[in-house]
């Protein structure tokens, strides 16, 4: 696995953080080392598969990187007769994921679509996977994402939307924890202020509330956090 350098040397003017070539060559080591708690959501995703994928139906992986998420429903799912829908729009990631799924051995068929996850059609969908992804798309734009992604789920289906939040009081701890961990993983402290600097005006953290409220103005019933660690949040949301 390439090891994540991209902010090891100084830069003279840090720029908006992108998904280019260089973070997909190092992907899988920089979310590893930068997300507590990412295997476990990963391997909590194939096990919430297993229990809640209707059979003909569809599963959507939306900014699926390197598709981690779409590998583990498709374990997850067996040889049921669903179909694996995994979206991105940065064509360097997607170059790697294609390679990463002809490596696996699942058995559900995999579509690899490269587009923005505001633009696609949802169909037929019992469950619908947002890992670390929602909160690239502009605040304004998210409810209205979250609805058509409702609107095209069968009843019962379940989104998995894990998102790294905004907090009030603990904000400052569960950052200085989170720092923590990434010095734990063998970042520098200039690597953890770069990047910081570069997510800036890209990521955009909102409060476990105001996800909670939005998932409920969609229309799901049941919005319950499964997995917490610092200020990274896994919620599991059923219509
Ligand atoms: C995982 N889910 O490994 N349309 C399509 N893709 C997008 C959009 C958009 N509007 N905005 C961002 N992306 C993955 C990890 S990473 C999270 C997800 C992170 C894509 C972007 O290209 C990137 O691949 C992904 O969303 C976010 O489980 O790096 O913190």
């Amino acid at each position: 696995m390439a090891k994540d350098k991209i902010y090891a040397t100084p830069q003279a003017l840090v720029t908006d953080f992108v998904f280019d070539e260089a973070v997909a060559g190092v992907f899988p080591d920089m979310i590893q080392r930068s997300v507590p708690g990412y295997a476990t959501i990963i391997n909590m995703i194939a096990t919430l598969a297993a229990r809640s994928v209707q059979s003909e139906s569809r599963c959507y992986d939306l900014g699926c990187s390197l598709g981690a998420a779409a590998l583990a429903m498709r374990s997850g799912i067996g040889d049921s007769d669903c179909r694996v829908i995994a979206v991105d729009n940065s064509p360097a990631m997607l170059t790697r994921a294609r390679e990463f799924l002809e490596a696996d051995t699942g058995k559900a068929p995999v579509d690899f679509v490269c587009a923005d996850i505001q633009d696609i059609s949802v169909e037929k969908a019992s469950m619908v996977v947002l890992n670390f992804t929602l909160q690239f798309v502009p605040p304004e734009r998210r409810s209205g994402l979250l609805q058509h992604i409702f609107d095209g789920m069968l009843p019962s289906g379940i989104l998995v939307l894990s998102e790294k939040i905004a907090l009030g009081k603990p904000q400052a701890l569960f950052t200085d924890m989170h720092h923590a961990f990434k010095k734990g993983q063998g970042y520098s402290d200039l690597e953890i202020s770069q990047k910081r600097t570069a997510l800036e005006n890209v990521l955009l953290p909102e409060t476990l509330a105001t996800h909670q409220d939005r998932l409920f103005q969609a229309g799901f019933n049941t919005v319950e956090v499964w997995f917490q660690c610092f200020n990274f949040v896994s919620l599991l949301a059923i219509k």
